[in-house]
């Protein structure tokens, strides 16, 4: 009895530890709804070692899914273009979406491929996963890969300053404080004083709450005459108070606007030459002993140089074929299955059609809870395809559609 106890403690504990800490439960969500929302690619960071003040721009391409899922809501209602790191560690200073400015939400429509760079000023040191993230409006955030920052030097020495558009100089690490300390104070201590003032009446909480019910229709008698001047003076109070500090502002702070929420229309880039491949799902299954994505896939290559499938992303993990595009992991979190991509059928010539049979293997699909697909009521899955031609040109296309779990 006491053997199968110790051996229940055991299996419980070793649950309980997880084979990887990651920052923001990026494995968290459903494997179907990481595969079929934003495919991010060429995500890269200017550096990843600086000092407190210095800037780091994060860059890259998405492309919102066209198979996104039916019951979320999809990025071209309301979604902005965000940064995934934990806290206030950085500063965005600048943040653009084919070439606009992104302070604002906007819409991004599924199939088109945006371009992005956010620059983020260090703030506090320490070592952190920088991901880009979208959040989209009823469905949340969608994160894109992460990349290790190293941020040294002392928090400080933070800079951050700006010139307002009447003139002034401000620090936005300062600004406001000591009004938002004194009101918060001012307030505090007119909620206490009501407070106390109940606590001295007798009695209170529960026996006044069972005098009340004996009292029934006449238990407004409890509340006496001084109980009354003292709530009609204190509403007097905060009333000027809210008033005084109306009038206050207005004269403190004559010119002011309010903060901007109204959508940004985003101008559409030109990426017809990188969208020259179009394929076609014959088949696509999933063998469970082998760890093995097999796909059928009919290409039709429209671009005037031959290519080679080589590179398929799923939920920010790249299946590489390193012979014919050599990609390497950034740091040792990079989702790089290296020798994981395998084709066959070979390069699909220029202007012509070809059927191909590729195979994505790699112990990935485990660690990263991309296999949970197959328990999915819906088991959809959408990838990213990249095919490259002998002279680095690359197209890349979606695909999607259900995947027949072999069990055996
Ligand atoms: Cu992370």
């Amino acid at each position: 009895m006491k053997k199968y106890l110790v051996a229940f403690i055991l299996l419980i504990q070793a649950a309980a530890i997880p084979d990887l800490a990651f920052a923001h439960g990026e494995r968290a969500q459903q494997a179907g709804l990481r595969m079929r929302t934003v495919h991010w690619f060429d995500t890269a960071v200017s550096t990843t070692k600086l000092n407190v003040n210095d800037t780091v721009v994060v860059s890259g391409s998405f492309v919102p899914s066209v198979n996104w899922p039916e019951h979320m809501a999809g990025p071209d209602g309301t979604a902005f273009l965000n940064i995934g790191v934990p806290g206030p560690t950085f500063v965005r200073v600048d943040s653009r979406v084919n070439g606009m400015p992104m302070i604002r939400s906007t819409r991004f429509y599924k199939g088109q491929t945006y371009q992005y760079s956010i620059t983020l000023k260090a703030r506090t040191p320490g070592r952190y996963h920088v991901h880009p993230v979208l959040s989209v409006k009823d469905t949340g955030p969608v994160i894109g890969p992460g990349f290790w920052v190293e941020v040294g030097g002392s928090q400080a020495d933070f800079q951050n300053t700006v010139k307002t558009m009447t003139g002034e100089t401000i620090d936005l690490e300062t600004y406001g404080m000591g009004n938002i300390a004194f009101w918060s104070l001012l307030w505090f201590a007119v909620g206490l004083v009501w407070f106390i003032y109940w606590l001295t009446k007798c009695p209170i909480i529960i026996p006044r709450y069972r005098r009340v019910a004996e009292l029934g229709d006449k238990a407004d008698d409890i509340i006496t005459p001084t109980d009354k001047k003292v709530a009609a003076t204190l509403l007097a109070v905060t009333l000027s108070l809210i008033g005084f500090g109306y009038f206050w502002a207005q004269d403190e702070y004559p010119i002011t606007t309010p903060l901007q929420t109204g959508i940004v229309h985003l101008p559409e880039i030109d990426v017809s030459a990188d969208r020259e491949v179009d394929v076609t799902v014959a088949d696509a299954r999933y063998r469970i002993p082998g760890r093995s994505f097999e796909l059928t896939l009919d290409v039709n290559n429209r671009s005037g140089k031959d290519v080679k499938l080589g590179n398929l992303t799923v939920a920010n993990v790249r299946f590489v074929d390193p012979s014919v595009i050599d990609i390497k992991p950034a740091d040792s979190h990079d989702l790089v299955a290296s020798g994981g991509l395998r084709v066959e059928g070979g390069p699909i010539k220029a202007g012509e059609s070809a059927r191909i049979k590729v195979f994505a293997e790699d112990a990935l699909w485990e660690t990263y809870r991309l296999t949970s697909l197959i328990y999915d009521p819906d088991s959809r899955f959408g990838a990213m395809l990249y095919f490259y031609a002998d002279d680095g040109a690359r197209d890349y296309v979606e695909v999607g559609g259900s995947m027949l779990p072999v069990f055996m």
